[in-house]
């Protein structure tokens, strides 16, 4: 185990005669960061009793051309899986892939990306989608070009999040600039399939949402989450709503991630896993270590995330991290 990641807590207890003694006790928690190096936007999910983690690669545009993951089978100890997408397999995509979202149908891992940051129609580029028999890659292009190539209801094409809804059906959120869109993915994901009304993308942008969306079914309901404020500078943060239907309407409940002086600043674009043996949630986010400036300076950290009936409470930001978790 890396001794960087051994935190080790000391509890202290009083004696029924009131006198203080010491009582150490080792637990084993991950630190945060949780793994080495500059990585944004981690998407964390369970595979084949592992938890994965897809971050963006964070450094600038140019040499953003690859993604890494990393799996854990406790939360504490990390492997990493160097380069299992590249833009040498991604003929189409140049630059800054962004965002990974993968999800498991039929035994094969999608892996859906953005890539080339695209300002408008006639620049090429989008959301596109990589598949691979194995959640560690390596990963090749499913389609050869975008899957979305054109902005929608004034969405840039970036930070996708794949969704699988309780009757099977898979949807694809997404969208930066301020905007948000679902589509209903087809069933090879080599497409969209129209709503009833005819419609492919339906804008589904609440309240201050920026980028970054994310959503979890829990006890019935839609948890709608996305980041605000800018992600180069120290207010990003990640808010909620809760709705019926993943098309929503989603109504703000609040902010529950952000920057604290005392630890870090930048807290944003997240992801959730859920330990379902143990009803345990854990909120997986970048940040931006205190007193540093570079916009690319974000590090890929885990915190838990508790709920109050319906309402997740706001998270707090730890240098310690998790106690280990095996599946
Ligand atoms: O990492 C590149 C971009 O930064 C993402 O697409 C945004 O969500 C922001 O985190």
């Amino acid at each position: 185990m890396n001794l960087r990641n051994l935190a080790i807590v000391l509890l202290f207890s009083s004696t029924l005669s009131g006198c203080f003694s010491q009582r150490a006790s080792n637990v084993v928690r991950s630190g945060n960061p949780v793994f080495e190096g500059w990585y944004a936007d981690p998407e964390a999910v369970v595979f084949r009793e592992k938890y994965y983690i897809y971050p963006t690669y964070s450094a600038p545009y140019e040499k953003q051309v690859f993604l890494d993951a990393f799996s854990s089978k406790d939360l504490v100890n990390w492997e990493k899986h160097s380069r299992i997408v590249d833009t040498a397999s991604i003929r189409w995509a140049k630059k800054a892939v962004w965002a990974p979202s993968i999800t498991e149908k039929d035994g094969r891992y999608y892996l859906f990306f953005g890539a080339n940051d695209i300002q408008n129609d006639q620049e090429h580029g989008g959301i596109g989608v990589a598949v691979s028999d194995n959640p560690e890659g390596p990963f090749k292009d499913h389609l050869g070009k975008p899957l979305i190539d054109k902005f929608h209801n004034g969405a840039q094409p970036i930070d996708q999040f794949v969704f699988k809804d309780k009757d099977g059906q898979y949807y694809l959120i997404y969208g930066g600039w301020r905007h948000c869109n679902i589509a209903r993915l087809n069933s090879d994901f080599t497409g969209f399939l129209p709503f009833s009304d005819g419609t492919v993308f339906k804008e589904i942008t609440p309240d201050k949402y920026v980028e970054g969306p994310f959503m979890f079914i829990r006890n019935g309901k839609y948890y709608f989450m996305w980041s605000e404020g800018g992600w180069t500078g120290p207010d990003y943060s990640v808010a909620y709503a809760i709705a019926d239907s993943p098309l929503g309407p989603f109504k703000r409940a609040g902010k529950i991630l952000q920057q604290n002086s005392t630890v870090a600043t930048g807290a944003g674009h997240h992801s959730v896993i859920h330990h379902s043996a143990k009803d345990r949630w854990y909120m997986v986010y970048h940040r931006r270590p205190l007193g540093q400036t570079d916009r690319n300076h974000r590090v890929t950290c885990i915190d838990e995330m508790k709920f109050k009936g319906d309402s997740i409470l706001p998270v707090k930001i730890t240098f310690e991290g998790v106690e280990k978790d095996k599946l």
